[in-house]
């Protein structure tokens, strides 16, 4: 990344003097960046991110998503007593000429949002009050834009969660197998092709109406939420880029597959990713508590979620490794099918245990 931030951060309503820059978080997708500023005799931070526009091809509109989903929530926050608008949900600091983003020399759009102080987001679940306080913060998030007014979010990526659509491109990826790459992931390929029955399950009853349609964050991993560094609560959801119509179902799906794992999503030694019971056992619990909206035909396909998303991600990982890794950032060779073998480790596992996973959310349910 040789990207120059000084010049950047100089076309915001910035106020101070610029002291630093450096990358900032651990995303697939945007390039993210923490500045240091001194404003007052204190220091700082500011953070800007250069939104990734060969995944979000129209950045423009998806900064009006931006501002609608962030003023509603402060507009919201600002009604309940000792709630900080300006630290419970994303605040986009305009460019100097009035507009939401800045966009460079060489057609790159930038973005700066307040910094959020003393709070940090987690690759790895580290206990059960931890996935309980993000869960909650997820479905707080859910139930506050369940009367965003204005209509549709624009679909800043068309048929994201669409899993049929997922397993085509993956089909072709595996036809063409433009890298050669095919042979060392036959196992992957393998697994891939045996779960084809399940991808059409909630995108079928989404189509037909019979699953609601809402306004979702569809990117609920546990690093986009942050906790508070003193007391652990959750503070803001963030990563606000695909917020738009989906399924409540993927996003608790991808809390339990970003939640339960005992590894990282790209741990190479298989024999350390699992599932954690307890996790999820929290997890349930914070999100049914705030998601007091869900209908039971929601409530009942809960224990597919988590298979469902994971298997989803999966497949959108082995397809971006046949393609020769033009998608997500990747860090070593391998990198992609490493996180696909971890994700259908996860599948496997969560197919294992769903009766148990089935009868916690019936207990909580009933408890609502
Ligand atoms: P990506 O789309 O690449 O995942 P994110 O928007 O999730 O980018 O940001 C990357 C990381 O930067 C997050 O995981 C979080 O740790 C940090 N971050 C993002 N926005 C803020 C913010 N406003 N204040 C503090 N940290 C933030
Ligand atoms: C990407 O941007 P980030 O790292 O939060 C991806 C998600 C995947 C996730 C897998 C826009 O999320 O869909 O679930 O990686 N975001 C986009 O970790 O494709
Ligand atoms: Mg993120």
């Amino acid at each position: 990344m040789n990207m120059d931030i000084a010049e950047i951060v100089r076309h915001f309503q910035l106020e101070g003097e610029y002291l630093d820059g450096a990358p900032y978080g651990s995303g697939h997708i945007n390039d993210t960046f923490r500045t240091r500023w001194r404003r007052d005799g204190r220091e700082v931070p500011s953070l800007q991110q250069r939104i990734n526009h060969r995944v979000f091809r129209d950045p423009a509109r998806l900064m009006e998503n931006v501002l609608r989903v962030t003023r509603h929530l402060a507009e919201k926050l600002s009604r309940i007593p000792g709630a900080d608008p300006r630290r419970e949900t994303l605040t986009v600091i305009p460019a100097r000429d009035g507009r939401p983003c800045h966009v460079d020399a060489g057609g790159n759009t930038w973005r700066t949002y307040i910094f959020i102080e003393d709070a940090r987001s987690y690759d790895i679940c580290q206990g059960p009050e931890q996935a309980e306080e993000a869960a909650r913060a997820f479905g707080r998030f859910q139930n506050f834009l369940a009367d965003l007014p204005g209509g549709p979010l624009h679909e800043t990526i068309p048929f994201f969660h669409h899993t049929p659509r997922r397993f085509e491109a993956l089909e072709k990826s595996i036809e063409a197998d433009v890298r050669n790459r095919a042979l060392g992931a036959r196992a992957e390929i393998e697994f891939a092709l045996a779960h084809k029955g399940m991808t059409a399950r909630v995108t079928d009853l989404l189509e037909s109406g019979a699953l609601p349609v809402r306004t979702t964050h569809n990117d609920c991993k546990l690093n986009n939420v942050l906790l508070d560094d003193g007391t652990g609560k959750g503070v803001c959801v963030i990563d606000l880029d695909t917020v738009m119509s989906g399924s409540a179902l993927y996003d608790f799906g991808d809390m339990v597959r970003t939640f339960t794992p005992t590894a990282a999503e790209d741990e190479t030694d298989l024999g350390r990713v699992g599932l954690r019971m307890d996790i999820f056992d929290a997890l349930v619990r914070g999100y049914l508590r705030e998601a007091t909206f869900l209908v039971p035909e929601e409530i009942g396909l809960l224990s597919f979620a988590g298979p469902l998303i994971t298997f989803t991600i999966g497949i959108r990982f082995l397809a971006d490794y046949l393609q020769g890794d033009v998608y997500f950032k990747t860090h070593r060779p391998d990198h992609n099918l490493d996180r696909a073998r971890v994700q259908f480790r996860m599948v496997a596992e969560m197919e294992s245990r769903e009766a148990e996973m089935q009868t916690l959310i019936r207990r909580y349910a009933s408890l609502c």
